[in-house]
């Protein structure tokens, strides 16, 4: 296969958070790079102090670029979700998540914008007039990424995390339903070795759909650290056709380093 290899990093978190680079930004272009990786996937704390500009020469000096740009740490952090029932939050929200989609555009981000956490959580009991916001909210994002050559990728997370999209089929609907457009399906086959019954058979749900791919071994450690059996799910990748960026989103254990170069290792036989 000859998808784009990325590697997640963050400047800081907490240390079992499943981003394998930590620190200073520009250190990460050039250790993803140092591993064989292709791309970086950064998840921005903070939009308005973020390093565009020290970026952009370092990704050039080291042959890589980015492949998306993460906004979780909009809700981690700010408490801040697109759908609160509080508008002055969800308009908060959208107005950070545009200045995330600005930074893609502005580092040329491979794949697009990731909408994970940020999206929230549905209300117990009737979805309706949730989901009519849920899909007026994902629509204005959608066509301000586009006009910024960006693309939306929306993540199944799994169901202890959250209750929106736990399987490919149901954030599938959800698109075919509200005719969102440049929306993209995002697998992470952590949560996909989880919820779906089949991993497999998710690829191919998500189908041309398919936006953007993470990976973790099932106990979010590095590949072959787990019991996630590798081999289906690129045949099934490729089967699909599916283009765009691979990235190693798993807990730095025991380091960063070990994480990185033993991933690294291990997709080798995938991705040379
Ligand atoms: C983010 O990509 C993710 O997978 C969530 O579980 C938050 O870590
Ligand atoms: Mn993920």
């Amino acid at each position: 296969m000859h998808n784009r290899l990325s590697i997640t990093a963050i400047e800081e978190g907490a240390p079992r958070a499943p981003l394998v680079l930590r620190g200073d930004l520009v250190t990460s272009v050039q250790r993803a790079a140092s591993f064989g990786y292709g791309a970086l996937e950064i998840h921005v704390i903070d939009a308005s102090t973020f390093p565009i500009e020290k970026l952009k020469a370092a990704l050039k000096k080291n042959g890589i670029c980015i492949s998306s740009i993460v906004t979780g740490q909009i809700f981690t952090r700010r408490h801040l979700c697109i759908t609160s029932s509080d508008p002055k939050n969800r308009a908060a929200a959208m107005s950070e998540v545009k200045d995330y989609i600005d930074i893609a555009a502005a580092l040329d981000a491979a794949d697009g914008v990731v909408i994970g956490w940020v999206k929230g959580n549905h209300p117990d009991g009737d979805r309706t007039q949730f989901d009519a916001l849920l899909a007026e909210q994902l629509g204005i994002l959608s066509v301000y990424a586009k006009e910024k050559g960006q693309r939306i990728l929306i993540e199944v997370i799994n169901r202890y995390e959250t209750n929106l999209f736990n399987t490919a089929a149901e954030l599938k609907t959800f698109i075919q339903k509200w005719g969102l457009q440049n929306c993209f399906i995002h697998l992470d086959t952590f949560h996909m070795n989880i919820d779906e019954a089949d991993m497999s058979e998710a690829i191919r749900t998500a189908g041309k759909d398919l936006g953007y791919f993470h990976l973790a071994d099932s106990n979010r450690l590095a590949l072959g650290c787990g019991h996630i059996s590798f081999d289906p799910l690129f045949a099934t990748l490729q089967e699909v056709g599916y283009q765009g960026s691979i990235s190693l989103e798993c807990i730095p254990e025991p380091d960063s380093v070990i994480a990185a170069e033993k991933s690294r290792t291990f997709l080798s036989k995938y991705l040379g």
